[in-house]
């Protein structure tokens, strides 16, 4: 009956140097104006909001075209950097912190900042339609929305050159923390690391067999086997099928249901250890007006069973009873 009051801080990253598609960096003031911060405080009454704005950043022409294959490598370090402190800021005062892309390049920063506010003992779950995993060598794009789950493990540091201006990123996470959830369009060289490191990957036909419940069992087995960790979900809207969520730049059909993305975060919610969440890759420029809706409300709902929104639905207030007459 008596909930403990779960405090929040948003987070505005709109960055879209990671990819080549403007108008994601629209995503958080498409989602704040759908009404995200009064929504989640009618969750319910012990529920404690604070918005943090956005990131600001300032390019460093001193690293422009410094690293070969990755587009706006100078816009994309000094974001990750203030968008790491930022993250460890509001981790460190207490609150969970709900990022919103901005493309899925900032996952290196969000991933960051919690493990620098929580120290290692965290687990990733990487909620997508793509693996996120390529090195500079081998994207086919060089676009670094695909990159993040490649810069932030341990086990793939020797692949990459050294990165100016990134020194700030020491601690990585081990490969055998992070688990993939949604997956069905992923590049040659990542099914062959995903093989070679055996990380944990469910893609769309293990779903298919097992169940979403199954497969989230399946996943905190393996990257949280004592249930003590402090939880990131790093939750790319295009793991929702193309027809739940349209307005993003690298839709993938055959994906999540709205239910099943919906059912992930409220059980994510009852372990009671999210840490942080990012929801990245909405596009409000893609599509019509609907498919713009559709998109940002998928997304907004995912956001609300991540803080325990019920589809139950809220008890009476204050009364246990019916009101007479
Ligand atoms: N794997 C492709 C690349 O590296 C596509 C990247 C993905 N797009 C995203 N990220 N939305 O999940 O370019
Ligand atoms: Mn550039
Ligand atoms: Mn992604
Ligand atoms: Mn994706």
């Amino acid at each position: 009956r008596h909930r403990s009051t779960v405090k929040i801080g948003v987070l505005g990253v709109p960055f879209d140097k990671g990819q080549p598609r403007v108008g994601v960096g629209n995503g958080p003031k498409f989602i704040r104006e759908a009404g995200l911060i009064n929504r989640l405080r009618e969750i319910h009454e012990n529920i404690d909001v604070k918005d943090y704005g956005d990131v600001q950043y300032t390019i460093d022409n001193k690293i422009s075209d410094a690293i070969p294959n990755m587009k706006d490598y100078e816009h994309m370090v000094p974001c990750a950097e203030r968008t790491s402190k930022s993250v460890a800021d509001i981790i460190r005062s207490g609150r969970i912190c709900l990022t919103l892309g901005g493309d899925h390049s900032i996952g290196v920063a969000t991933v960051d900042g919690h493990i620098q506010a929580k120290s290692e003992n965290i687990a990733l779950l990487w909620i997508d339609a793509h693996a996120d995993l390529n090195t500079n060598k081998t994207s086919s794009t060089g676009n670094t929305h695909g990159m993040p789950v490649a810069l932030l493990a341990k086990e793939l540091s020797d692949y990459w050159p050294y990165l100016p201006g990134m020194d700030w990123q020491k601690p990585v996470i081990s490969i055998r923390n992070v688990a993939y959830i949604g997956l069905r369009s992923v590049d040659s060289f990542e099914r062959l690391i995903i093989e070679k490191l055996g990380i944990t990957a469910f893609g769309m036909e293990d779903i298919e067999r097992y169940g979403i419940d199954t497969i989230l069992s399946m996943a905190l087995d393996k990257v949280d086997p004592e249930r003590n960790k402090s939880i990131h979900v790093s939750y790319d809207i295009d793991s929702l099928d193309a027809l739940e969520a349209p307005s993003t730049g690298t839709s993938v059909r055959g994906g999540l249901t709205l239910r099943e993305g919906i059912y992930i975060m409220e059980s994510i919610h009852r372990t009671g250890r999210l840490g942080a969440m990012d929801l990245v890759e909405v596009n409000p420029s893609i599509g019509t007006e609907r498919d713009v809706r559709t998109t940002v409300e998928a997304a907004i709902h995912v956001i609300l069973a991540a803080f325990g929104h019920s589809r139950r639905g809220l008890r009476p207030k204050d009364s246990h009873e019916l009101p007479l007459q």
